[in-house]
């Protein structure tokens, strides 16, 4: 791996990390502003600003400024962010892509000039376009550090290979390595990663909140934004080298709880990406209890997610299978109220159901 910066942060101040905003300009303002970054803070962007939101050329202009105007903020390249060296190598397969993909940092550029791309698009020509117009934003994106080494943190999108030396891993596993929390690195220091949506990793009570591994020195902090239905955009916080805190944004509306709900702990698990297949063992009123025949779990699955295949039967989405406990006065965030009797809810990052009752 060729682009490794060394940075060095003193050891008291706060270090404010936010990973995958993914296109969400608005999202990522409203995040500083709830962390109230100042002058003091050093931000570093964790990769993956591009992609799958509507507005990535607003985000890579947002932060090359704030980069620009301040020392303390820093980026490094996502997956997600090298998409443009498909184009600049001229690989015909990037014509595909941009068709394919309605949200891209290039389909953005090449609508702000007004060039109108199709299947038949010389990949030539649309290089020449975007070039002639946005060499400052390609230059800055193509040049961002894989990596970024302080005193006591490496900062990376994915990532780093189980090496004795850690920067012996390949470019390409720091910025795309799958479920790095499953796996280890040799690296003696933590190491801060995007890219995995943490919600993937929960089995229990679905959380979109950052993980920390202190045995393997892993923290993991993609909320899955634009990627999980109930996604959201945290922000890690390290003040003193090592005292960590959290917290985040989202798109869901808010609403304040009438009546306390007692969890059934009973009711807890998650239906997680891949794992969507079900048996059904006992139809109750508003939640069936199920099987998992990958996992052998068994969970309380909402009715209205349960849905019949010509084999049997699957969720049609993920979703949690847990209920929360909430007192009267607490905000929570509303993400599904269109079911019957409950209503599907997060509260500090966590996901489950509330009985309707408590919101009325
Ligand atoms: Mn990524």
């Amino acid at each position: 791996m060729e682009k490794i910066t060394e940075l060095s942060i003193p050891k008291d101040a706060r270090i404010i990390v936010i990973s995958d905003i993914h296109g969400e300009l608005e999202l990522f303002q409203r995040l500083l502003e709830k962390v109230r970054f100042g002058k003091e803070d050093y931000l570093i962007i964790n990769g993956d600003l591009c992609e799958k939101g509507s507005n990535s050329m607003g985000v890579v202009q947002y932060i090359m400024e704030l980069a620009a105007n301040n020392p303390r903020v820093h980026v490094i390249e996502g997956n997600c962010d090298t998409l443009v060296e498909y184009l600049l190598n001229e690989d015909p397969n990037i014509i595909n892509y941009l068709c394919a993909r309605k949200h891209s940092i290039m389909n953005e550029w090449l609508e702000k000039i007004g060039y109108q791309l199709t299947s038949e698009s010389s990949v030539q020509e649309v290089k020449e376009q975007i070039m002639s117009h946005f060499s400052k934003e390609i230059n800055w994106l193509t040049e961002l550090p894989t990596v970024i080494e302080t005193e006591q943190h490496i900062f990376v999108h994915a990532g780093l290979e189980d090496k004795k030396d850690w920067k012996d891993s390949s470019r390409d596993a720091a910025i795309s390595i799958p479920e790095f929390l499953y796996k280890s690195h040799q690296a003696n220091k933590y190491v801060i990663v995007g890219h995995w949506p943490v919600g993937n990793y929960t089995t229990k009570l679905l959380s979109n909140n950052p993980i920390i591994d202190d045995k393997k020195k892993i923290i993991a902090i993609d909320g899955g934004n634009n990627v999980k239905n109930v996604g959201q955009l945290n922000a890690f916080i390290i003040q003193s080298g090592d005292v960590f805190s959290t917290t985040y944004v989202d798109h869901f509306p808010e609403m304040k709880v009438k009546k306390a709900f007692k969890a059934d702990p009973s009711w807890s698990g998650v239906i997680s990406y891949m794992n969507y297949a079900l048996q059904l063992v006992e139809k109750g009123e508003h939640f069936t209890l199920c099987k998992q025949p990958e996992t052998n779990h068994s969970l309380y699955v909402k009715n209205e997610y349960i849905r019949q295949t010509e084999t049997g039967y699957e969720a049609k989405e993920e979703v949690s299978c847990s209920q929360l406990s909430v007192e009267q006065g607490d905000v929570v965030s509303i993400i599904d109220d269109r079911c019957t009797g409950f209503t599907l809810i997060k509260k500090d990052g966590l996901v489950g159901w509330i009985a309707k009752a408590a919101l009325e």
